[in-house]
């Protein structure tokens, strides 16, 4: 197990893995975790993290921070995403190897596999095909950092070990239609939708992919149970082992947020990846797996999205 007093860098800590990380670790008695706004750090200014690195000496890292988004951010903003990403992990790495960490953690995402994968995708498919045209870009600055962990422990034998998570969701998720993921943008438009006494609420694309859900805390949890029991150097995928198609994700939200509504499909949007389920089984011979079903997760994220409106539309 890793020291809980020991100094532990959690970047990232406002998004929704950040600040599920600092709930998980605060949870499990870590006493000295770091963090840094964006407006505190740059984490694409290499001269500032490497600053904040020798001022706080973080004795582990859980890197988090990254520019995300949703198919649609993804597709419109390619160059963003390119080039935060790429310096994000870039820095951190390099700082982090530069102040000899024990430990990081570098968190990937399932949209490094190539689109056509056999599925349930394994680790090892990486780098076998092309990748999903509207991810490319978030996709090549991913395995970029993932690579750069790899080149790191062979170099310098820097402890730096790699999850690929796949789709998340939670509380500080991000619901703005425009950049959001799924899950959270068909929250909000079915909440919209009761609120506003609407009877149809839009899904992008056929409905027909299919995606993998993990509730955020569960990979938090996962990232700990990694801190704590892994040091090898292959990446492991972490997931709750099931797919599920848009057009059923839709009806269970709807289920649980506005029963009347009707669902039309808006096949003007990409659908993106046909599929995306991640083989699990490297990370459950480990003895680590999903604890919140996708329909209790949809439940209290729902609960937790009503209890940040203000008052007058939960
Ligand atoms: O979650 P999502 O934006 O990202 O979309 P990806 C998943 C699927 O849901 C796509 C459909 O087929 C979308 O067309 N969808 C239906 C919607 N309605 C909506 C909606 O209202 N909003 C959104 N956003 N989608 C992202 C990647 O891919 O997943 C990232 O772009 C990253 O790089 C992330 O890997 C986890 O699963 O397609």
């Amino acid at each position: 197990m890793i020291d809980r007093t020991a100094p532990t860098f959690v970047t990232g800590h406002r998004g929704m893995v950040g600040s599920a990380l600092v709930r998980r670790l605060g949870a499990a008695g870590f006493t000295r975790i770091l963090a840094a706004t964006r407006h505190e750090l740059d984490l694409r200014d290499q001269a500032a993290v490497d600053r904040w690195f020798d001022v706080h000496q973080p004795a582990y890292v859980i890197h988090a921070a990254g520019t995300v988004g949703g198919i649609h951010a993804n597709a419109s903003r390619p160059a963003d995403f390119l080039y935060d990403n790429l310096l994000i992990h870039a820095t951190v790495l390099h700082a982090a190897c530069r102040c000899r960490v024990d430990k990081l953690l570098y968190l990937g995402s399932s949209c490094i596999y190539p689109r056509d994968c056999p599925q349930p995708i394994r680790e090892q498919y990486l780098l076998t095909g092309p990748l999903e045209k509207t991810n490319e870009a978030y996709a090549i600055a991913k395995i970029a950092g993932l690579k750069s962990c790899e080149a790191y422990r062979r170099q310098y034998g820097c402890n730096f070990i790699s999850a690929m998570p796949t789709n998340l969701y939670g509380p500080n998720d991000n619901f703005d239609l425009t950049s959001s993921h799924v899950l959270p943008a068909l929250m909000r438009k079915f909440h919209d939708a009761a609120a506003d006494g609407a009877a149809e609420v839009a899904v992008w694309g056929t409905g027909a992919p299919r995606r993998e859900f993990l509730h955020v805390d569960d990979l938090a949890d996962a990232c700990l149970f990694l801190m704590d029991h892994s040091d090898q150097e292959e990446t492991i995928n972490v997931g709750a082992g099931e797919d599920i198609a848009i057009a059923d994700l839709a009806r269970l939200i709807r289920d649980v947020v506005c029963p009347a509504a009707h669902i039309v499909f808006d096949p003007s949007m990409p659908d993106g990846t046909p599929r995306k389920l991640l083989d699990v089984s490297r990370l459950h011979a480990l003895g680590w797996r999903h604890r919140i079903p996708l329909r209790e997760g949809i439940e209290s994220a729902y609960q937790w999205y009503r209890s940040q409106l203000p008052a007058a539309v939960t």
